[in-house]
Parts: C-alpha cells; structure tokens; sequence
C-alpha cells in the first residue's frame, strides 16, 4: 500500500517537473546556428540549432530535452523526422537529415512543451552537387509587406497573388515566428525586433497563420492566384 502510495506521488512530482518551465511562464524559440545550403537529395545533412529564451538575441539556454525537427515535402506532404540531442559544451542541438525528395520543405523544431514550435527557412532539396554550386540566393524587391506587431498582424491593403514575394518585417519590440498550420504557405524564421524575412507566394487559398508562443497573433492570409 504504501508502497503505492509512493509510485503515485512520485508520478505527480514528475508530471509537475515536465511542466514546469511553461508554469513558470518561459517559452524559448530555436533557429539555426548557421545557414543549412547545398542539400542533395538522399545525402545527411548536419543541422545545428540554438535555443533562445523568449527568443532573444543572445538569451542561449541550454535544455537536457532533445529537439524533434519535422520536415514537410510542400508538393506532397511527405514527412521526414530528426531528433536534435542537446550538446551542453557548445549550447547546441544537433541533428543529421537526409531528404528523400527533392523540392522544397517546410521545417520545424520544437521539444513538445518549453520549446516552442519555431519556423525554421524553407529548405530546398537538390538532386545533384553541381545544382547546389549552382544555385544563388536571389535577390527579391519585396512587393507586399506584411508587418509584424507585438500583438498581432498588418496585413498588405492590396491583395496578395500567387508569386508574390511577402516582406515580413517585425516592427515589435519582441523576437516573433510566423507559422502556418496550412501546407501551402510558407514559414517564417524567428525574426529579432527589426529584421525582415522575405517569402514568395506559391499556392492561391486562405491560410491562417500564428505565432506560437504568444496566443493573440493570429491571422488570415488570403493569397488570389
Ligand atoms: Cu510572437
């Protein structure tokens, strides 16, 4: 009996434990450490991640929970999953991907509770070494500005159309993400107060999109083809 009692309440000292970093009221964000480039279909690619706490610049933390980093195929929803494991020396998470498909993919990385979901930059997937030399980041005019406040969203008075390039600036004081729980628009990366991301409009539709750690940040974008 006693013995019972024991096992139910270091049960509850667990779950509380599990939970403690968000009853605390901290959430932290991931981002890439370093650009991840030239990825070739089939081959691993090394990806480290960094944790911030509250997603500041420079608020490194270091969490014993590994990083599960999910990895979506935009053309045919294909998944791919890694576990990131936490490197307490260089306060880092890292993990080894390999793309099955080549093409564009939408990943994330998130530890399920004080890590939340964070955006990381559309990837593309090469079909040979020689693409990836090829390949140079292109350089967009933005033509539809979408700006980003503490509480919420400013959307372009003109509408959006498919292959249009969507400027996210975060004019808050906050380091935000933008997420969309919908497969044809594309993530935007944590972003410190003053930076832009710049995204292209590849599918016409209504898609909703959040910042997951602050509740309020909702939107609904609509793209015309
Ligand atoms: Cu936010």
């Amino acid at each position: 009996m006693r013995r019972r009692l024991i096992a139910a309440l270091l049960v509850t000292v667990l779950a509380l434990a599990a939970i403690a970093p968000v009853s605390a009221g901290g959430f932290a964000l991931a981002r890439l450490v370093s650009p991840v480039e030239g990825i070739v279909v089939g081959k691993p690619v090394a990806v480290e991640l960094q944790v911030l706490a509250h997603g500041v610049e420079g608020h490194v933390v270091t969490t014993s929970a590994p990083l599960t980093i999910t990895a979506r195929h935009r053309a045919t929803g294909v998944e791919v999953t890694a576990v990131a494991l936490p490197d307490a020396v260089s306060q880092t998470f890292r993990a080894s991907i390999t793309f099955p498909q080549t093409g564009e993919w939408s990943w994330s990385a998130t530890d399920g509770g004080y890590v939340q979901p964070s955006p990381l930059p559309m990837l593309e997937v090469l079909a040979s070494v020689k693409d990836a030399e090829q390949a140079t980041p292109a350089e967009l005019d933005a033509s539809m500005r979408v700006t980003i406040r503490d509480g919420g969203f400013v959307l372009p008075d003109e509408p959006i159309h498919v292959g249009d390039t969507i400027a996210w600036v975060n004019e808050g004081t906050l380091s935000h993400v933008v997420m969309s729980a919908d497969r044809g628009f594309e993530n935007v990366p944590l972003l410190q107060p003053g930076e832009t991301y710049r995204t292209t409009a590849t599918e016409a539709g209504t898609f909703a999109i959040f910042c997951p750690p602050h509740a309020g940040m909702v939107a609904s974008v609509v793209v015309e083809p």
